[in-house]
């Protein structure tokens, strides 16, 4: 048996019902095939995949706290520290309702190659918990995200490991979880990114996923002889990252026609007022039913549908495999040229595999939506100078990350002759670096 294959049994016997997490690495390994064939004994016995998904660090943890009606409420709580191979562990807290070990799994595992391409000193991690914010008042998420930290706090550290936001953790819950960690260990130090601007956070970072996903999707498009420009696009998601890729997809002279949320979803045929569709998710943490019911042009339809519109380009930015195979396939009938993925893993293997034979350029999450991380590490850059930048220069400095990210992965698909092959390319080049590492550091 192949060795790849070797471990990718061993992960799914090993790792029972955690079917995410089975897909991400069965995603990447498959890319490796030719990165390890090359080296197969060499890499098998100093058992070097199985170290890469094999987490160095598990915790799972109670979280108790109190309501507004005085009821104790208990939460299921993880953080996996991946790896550190090339940096302190780095990567968000997923506040949601679904949130269990497996997918907490899937998302450190792609955060340690994503955060290789970004090229900066990053390891892997990520964390959360099934508390879900929504419906909830001010008090009770600070009293949830209180006695998070309060665990939380004796594994991170500002080069240990260092969190940030991801879905249902914005602004609001950083800033409580900042001041828990800060009350507990007496440091005022960068140990969490996405902290509001009078604290220590960095300018664009609210915006910097959504923005570099962009950023990528019009290198991508250039090299590939279109333009952003009069293009129509859907967009999945109406959180943080969707809200920030709308807004920069029609600064690039885009329009984009939909955005979802869990409910439902928007057609606007005049393009989304993203002013409107900050008002009503940022400030009024509202339904986007709110946002139909204010906007004549526009059509809200429950559930999904998205990526039934026809569109030249398609950007999913809310959750994990939320674009199937059926979706791949009305995708291709309308004539889409390019798939980027705003959100980690949202396309399924299948319709990862249709969109690419179809002829559909496609980038994926690692790559596509690294712009997030980048800036993270950004903001510890200058949280460590005790200095922050404009706007402009942290935008300039993602931008040229993110054009950098398309160029290395478009050249490793070609080095190992998948060219055109970005979900190849970006396993390769994201794997490269972190192996290298792990093997100049020895059996550790
Ligand atoms: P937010 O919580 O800000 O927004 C998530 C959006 O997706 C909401 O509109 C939410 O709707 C919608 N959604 C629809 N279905 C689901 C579902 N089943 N589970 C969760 N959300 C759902 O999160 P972000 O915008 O930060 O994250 C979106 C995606 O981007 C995630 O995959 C995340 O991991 C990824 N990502 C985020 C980065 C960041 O910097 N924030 C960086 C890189 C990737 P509703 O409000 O109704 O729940
Ligand atoms: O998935 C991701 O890359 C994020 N949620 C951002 C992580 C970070 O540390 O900024």
């Amino acid at each position: 048996m192949a060795y790849v294959d070797e471990v990718y049994a061993r992960v799914v016997r090993e790792n029972p019902s955690q079917p995410e997490f089975h897909q991400a690495v069965r995603e990447v390994l498959d890319s490796l095939r030719p990165v390890i064939e090359r080296n197969e004994e060499k890499h098998r016995r100093e058992a070097l995949l199985e170290r890469i998904t094999m987490p160095e660090r598990q915790l799972l943890f109670r979280v108790p706290w109190v309501d507004d009606k005085g009821q104790v409420q208990v939460n299921n709580a993880y953080r996996v520290q991946f790896s550190s191979a090339i940096g302190p562990y780095k990567g968000g807290l997923r506040l949601h309702p679904s949130v269990n070990l497996g997918i907490i799994k899937f998302l450190g595992f792609e955060q340690v190659f994503k955060n290789s391409l970004t090229g900066l000193p990053i390891g892997g991690g990520k964390g959360g918990s099934d508390f879900d914010p929504k419906g909830k008042s001010d008090r009770e998420v600070m009293a949830f995200c209180q006695s998070f930290m309060t665990e939380l706090h004796k594994y991170i550290g500002a080069d240990v490991d260092v969190p940030a936001g991801d879905i249902g953790t914005g602004a609001r819950e950083i800033g409580y979880l900042y001041g828990q960690y800060k009350r507990l260990t007496g440091k005022y130090e960068g140990v969490l990114t996405g902290k509001g601007l009078t604290y220590g956070g960095s300018l664009a970072r609210t915006e910097a996923t959504g923005y570099g996903l962009l950023y990528l999707t019009e290198e991508m498009l250039r090299c590939n002889g279109h333009e952003m420009a009069g293009k129509t696009v859907v967009v999945s998601g109406a959180g943080n990252v969707a809200i920030y890729a709308v807004q920069k997809a029609q600064q690039l002279g885009a329009k984009v026609v939909t955005v979802s949320d869990s409910n439902g979803w928007v057609y606007d045929s005049e393009g989304i007022d993203v002013e409107l569709l900050r008002e009503v998710k940022e400030v009024r943490r509202a339904r986007l039913t709110e946002y139909a019911a204010a906007r004549p042009s526009a059509q809200y339809h429950e559930g999904r549908g998205v990526f039934r519109v026809a569109c030249d380009v398609a950007l999913p930015c809310a959750t994990q495999n939320e674009l199937d195979l059926e979706d791949a396939k009305a995708l291709v009938e309308h004539g889409c040229i390019a798939v980027a993925e705003g959100a980690n893993m949202p396309t399924t293997l299948e319709a990862t595999e249709y969109l690419m034979a179809h002829g559909v350029l496609f980038a994926p999450g690692k790559a596509a939506n690294a712009g997030g991380v980048a800036t993270s590490a950004l903001e510890m850059s200058q949280n460590s100078m005790r200095m922050s930048w404009t706007f402009e220069e942290v935008d300039r400095k993602l931008r040229d990350i993110m054009v950098g990210i398309f160029h290395s992965i478009d050249e490793a698909a070609k080095d190992y002759g998948v060219a055109g092959n970005y979900v190849a390319g970006a396993n390769i080049a994201g794997f490269l670096k972190v192996a290298n590492a792990m093997e100049a550091q020895g059996v550790v």
